[in-house]
């Protein structure tokens, strides 16, 4: 996955592409591994293996069994999974992560992180959101939250054992203050935070202290990055981990967005994963240039292969990739029924529900074209790409007819329908970036249709893609394009992705 070297030696930004925010990174011997956010959507908790920093592979997904995460229905999109963070100690690997709207703070740990993962450990006394946990060299295990404030915590029964206290809080009157993370670093404890908000105004900050309970002394240079008020391809700069490269070098992952079109820039993609070089100065970090490319480390790169363009779901087990909204019941979606093919048995009727039965994936590429053969002659299904249940387009068939779908807020409309003849149908959908040609234009275009008998493709209806972007929709998720049942069975033999080159 991305991080693709380039013919000039260069690597390319996000190393992880797509919805995959709020990285949570950490290192054992020479095995990087990464965790991000995945709100409402189940399984939960996307996690990447890399030994080079740059090339990463998903290796599962933390949360995979409905023991460890119910994400109720009436819970909202944007709710539900975030901001882990991944820790080994101990021979063990700790992942602690709010669930927002259910079960609040709660705890995982593995000795294996592609699974499989404990069921959760309840943390009653652990307040708010984005918890963190470092361990002192007495044994004593701190968590700090969003705030930010910091107990003792013991993480084998749960049991807080002090009361929250403030520690620093960023810059005086800065929003947002979250994101903690705690290191001992050198002769040092350090603090590294997030401010300003998840929005344009993103950045990150640290201070330091003798002791992990502080007082923290802020660094001079904060926010020792933020591309607010910039130019900057990539925005909304933060939430950020520290991490150790093979040569001992200082690295930070962190998340980021590529807003694309006119005034004021839409960012389609979700909030995505990006690698940026730190050095250290007087005892502070100093992070390099973040960059869409950037010069190669200086050890040796093991890239790995693309994803396949096409699943065919010859497996009985779906890849890690494939996400479902809030739950995937077996009996709804399964590999089993008629063999090759994923079948989908409808509960909600229209990707405006949140019982929606759905498989999908993150969109990745800025541009990209996705194809599906679906066999609609038992119900009626189709191909969404969503952001959530108020924004979404969608190609829908039954055994009659293919329509065209909008939703955007509270108006839902039909754009296109077309007669099919009887029989499985390709449906597709182009998603294309669209260079602003004046303020008003972009990020893309979204063109969808059925393939021909003769291959060639027929658009029946183009949209324009800002109205599926955060800026519209509001929440902390991306694209997910994928397939979906809204009637009766549908069967899908199976699933396209393919990049295409972006301008
Ligand atoms: C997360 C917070 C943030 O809890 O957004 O960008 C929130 N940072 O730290 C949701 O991802």
């Amino acid at each position: 996955m991305s991080g693709q070297p380039q013919a000039t030696g260069a690597v390319s930004n996000p190393v992880i592409p797509g919805f995959h925010p709020d990285p949570s990174i950490c290192r054992v011997g020479e095995d990087y591994y990464l965790v991000n956010s995945s709100f409402e959507y189940f399984p939960g908790i996307p996690v990447f293996h890399s030994r080079d920093l740059v090339n990463w592979t998903q290796i599962g997904n933390a949360l995979d069994r409905p023991s460890q995460l119910r994400l109720p229905r009436d819970m909202p999109s944007s709710a539900g999974i975030y901001a882990p963070t991944l820790r080994h100690h101990d021979g063990r690997f700790w992942l602690i992560v709010t669930n927002v709207g259910s079960s609040g703070n709660v705890l995982f740990t593995a000795t294996d992180p592609a699974g499989p993962w404990s069921d959760p450990l309840p943390l009653p006394g652990v307040p708010g959101i984005d918890p963190d946990l470092a361990w002192d060299e007495d044994g004593t295990c701190w968590c700090t939250v969003a705030g930010i404030s910091q107990l003792r915590l013991d993480p084998v029964t749960g049991q807080t054992l002090s009361e929250p206290e403030k520690t620093w809080s960023g810059a005086p009157g800065a929003q947002a203050p979250e994101a903690p993370h705690l290191y001992r670093i050198g002769d040092h404890w350090y603090l590294l935070i997030a401010e300003g908000g998840t929005e344009r105004g993103h950045c990150v900050s640290i201070a330091r202290a003798e002791s992990p309970t502080g007082p923290f002394e802020p660094c001079p240079a904060n926010p020792i990055l933020t591309h607010r008020s910039t130019h900057h391809p990539i925005q909304n700069t933060g939430h950020a981990d520290l991490v150790q490269g093979p040569d001992g070098s200082w690295w930070m992952v962190l998340l980021g967005v590529r807003p694309g079109g006119g005034t004021p820039g839409w960012h389609v993609l979700g909030r995505e994963t990006f690698l940026v070089p730190v050095s250290w100065v007087d005892g502070w970090p100093v992070v390099g240039e973040l960059s869409l490319e950037m010069p190669a480390p200086g050890w040796p790169l093991t890239p790995v292969p693309e994803a396949p363009a096409r699943d065919d779901f010859d497996e009985a087990e779906l890849h890690p990739r494939w996400i479902s909204v809030r739950e995937r019941p077996a009996e709804l979606c399964t590999t089993k029924e008629r063999s090759g093919w994923l079948t989908l048995h409808a509960a909600g009727a229209s990707p405006d529900e949140p019982d929606l039965v759905f498989v999908g994936r993150r969109q990745q590429h800025l541009s990209c074209r996705v194809r599906t053969l679906l066999d609609p002659a038992a119900g009626r299904g189709g191909l969404v790409v969503r952001l959530d249940e108020q924004h979404h387009y969608e190609i829908e068939a039954d055994a009659q007819q293919v329509k065209v779908f909008a939703r955007i807020g509270p108006l839902r409309t039909e754009v296109a329908a077309r007669p099919l003849p009887a029989g499985p149908v390709v449906l597709g959908v182009d998603i294309v970036q669209d260079p602003p040609r004046e303020a008003r234009s972009g990020p893309d275009l979204l063109s969808f249709g059925i393939e021909e008998p003769d291959g060639t493709f027929t658009v029946l209806g183009t949209l324009e893609g800002r109205y599926l972007s955060t800026e519209v929709a509001g929440g902390f998720t991306g694209r997910v394009v994928g397939m979906y049942a809204a009637a009766g069975t549908v069967h899908f033999d199976w699933f396209d992705y393919e990049p295409q080159p972006s301008s």
